[in-house]
């Protein structure tokens, strides 16, 4: 019996529009991976490379751990879908009151969506819808800010600032406008931690926007509490607080996008803890289910849950939700994977290790064409000058480079991002940054 013809490698690859990537170039030379375990994957051929950014920036507990694989195991063989749309089953009943426990005091309500994107724009129509039943309808316009990342729908490039996610389409949400970002490297590049200079920036909102378009015709800020695809962003000390002063006083919801930054990034199970700041609605998403199956959600304030089931009489309260909200392997997913972050302490892990993680950042300063490191907690980046006529070409090197070398890491734009899983340990984080020295000694 003949074998059946065996495409060639780049007949087999054709189909796949990869997200986010230059199709051809994979295609050429595809990075493939064909499993992985713990910190590590193997790829195709055979090599072990470490995963410097829990993949996406979404894989906390590491890959492949036992209880959260034999969860969905399990689970796809008793309930496999069941909608969340009037009728219910448990898991995701039992996942959001774990996350209400996680969670800021009085932010205890959640709303389940399956990726980051959906739990941004769920965010924005809350709080659009919120002020409408309040009776303050006029509070239409949302601010986002200048290199913020809240995903790929309308809603999230509307709000957000990166540009190229942003310039082939044109068409965007009506009545959006931005803060400026907070990076000032003319005053704070190798900041260990929080810039201590920067407080002011949050000033904007109160000096500009609020005067530009009347608090009274303004829904809701949205900010990412540390930014992460925007090239790690921390946020000087004093900001987020100022925000919130600001936001308070003129009755302007404050929406953190935790979607990096939640479960653990930090030390704490949210920035919001961390920074020691309540906004009114967070959206979260990849650590929740450590990346093992699409979930995401908004986390919102009791009053705000109150405020829609109040008016609601008998008919819907939000009309709104996706068909895989609350999903069954999601779920069981998710109860695992707060299982696992509970029994290890990885919801607090990075407190210990973010001096070793922010001298390993720190130890590039000084290295050729090296403008800036930045850190917080277990996600950090360095920043190069960009070469001369081709902007990004040194990040996209030095992550070409850790590739062959054994190492993932990401780059955008000029800067390479670090965020491992948060089982890292001292060792890894050695393999990781001296990698990445070594190809960044050899940088052109
Ligand atoms: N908000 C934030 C703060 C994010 O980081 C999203 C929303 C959207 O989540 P989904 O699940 O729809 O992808 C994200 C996701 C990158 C990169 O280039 C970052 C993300 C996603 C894809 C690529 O570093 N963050
Ligand atoms: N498009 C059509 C035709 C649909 O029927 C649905 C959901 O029923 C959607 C889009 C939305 O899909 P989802 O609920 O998975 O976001």
């Amino acid at each position: 019996m003949n074998a059946a013809p065996q495409p060639s490698q780049s007949a087999a690859l054709e189909h796949f529009w990869m997200p986010y990537t230059n199709n051809i170039a994979f295609k050429r030379s595809p990075k493939m991976i064909a499993s992985a375990q713990g910190m590590y994957y193997t790829t195709v051929e055979g090599k072990k490379v470490l995963d410097g950014l829990a993949t996406l920036w979404c894989v906390n507990a590491g890959h492949c751990r036992p209880k959260i694989v034999e969860a969905i195991r399990k689970q796809a063989g008793v309930l496999d879908y069941a909608s969340s749309f009037s009728v219910g089953h448990p898991l995701p009943f039992e996942v959001a009151r774990r996350i209400a426990e996680l969670a800021p005091e009085d932010m205890d309500h959640v709303f389940f969506v399956n990726s980051g994107s959906e739990a941004v724009d769920t965010a924005l129509k809350i709080a659009l819808a919120y002020h409408r039943l309040k009776g303050s309808g006029t509070r239409t316009r949302l601010i986002g800010r200048e290199r913020g990342y809240h995903g790929v729908n309308f809603g999230g490039i509307s709000v957000g600032g990166v540009s190229a996610n942003r310039k082939a389409y044109g068409v965007m949400l009506p009545g959006v406008d931005h803060l400026r970002h907070t990076h000032d490297p003319a005053r704070s590049a190798f900041s260990r931690g929080q810039p201590a200079a920067g407080a002011e920036f949050a000033d904007e909102l109160e000096n500009r926007i609020i005067p530009l378009h009347d608090a009274s015709n303004i829904a809701a800020v949205i900010v990412e509490p540390v930014s992460g695809a925007g090239g790690v962003l921390i946020p000087p000390q004093g900001y987020l607080q100022r925000l919130r002063q600001i936001c308070d006083k003129h009755g302007i919801l404050l929406i953190f996008d935790e979607v990096i930054t939640g479960y653990g990034r930090l030390g704490k199970p949210f920035a919001s803890e961390y920074f020691g700041v309540t906004p009114d609605l967070i959206t979260f998403a990849k650590g929740i289910t450590s990346g093992t199956v699409p979930m995401a959600g908004v986390i919102v304030k009791r009053d705000i849950y109150d405020t829609f089931t109040q008016a609601a009489g008998s008919g819907v309260d939000f009309f709104h939700g996706y068909t895989y909200s609350g999903h069954p392997l999601a779920s069981a997913a998710a109860l695992a994977t707060l299982d696992t972050y509970a029994e290890e302490g990885l919801l607090t892990r990075a407190q210990t290790l973010a001096a070793d993680f922010e001298n390993g950042v720190h130890s590039f300063k000084g290295l050729p064409h090296v403008i800036d490191c930045r850190n917080l907690g277990l996600i950090g980046a360095i920043e190069f000058a960009p070469r001369a006529g081709a902007p990004g070409a040194r990040a996209l090197e030095v992550f070409n480079q850790c590739w062959d070398r054994g190492v993932f890491v990401r780059p955008i734009g000029d800067n390479i991002a670090f965020c491992p899983p948060l089982i890292a340990e001292k060792k890894h984080l050695e393999e990781m940054f001296g990698v990445a020295m070594e190809v960044v000694r050899e940088l052109k």
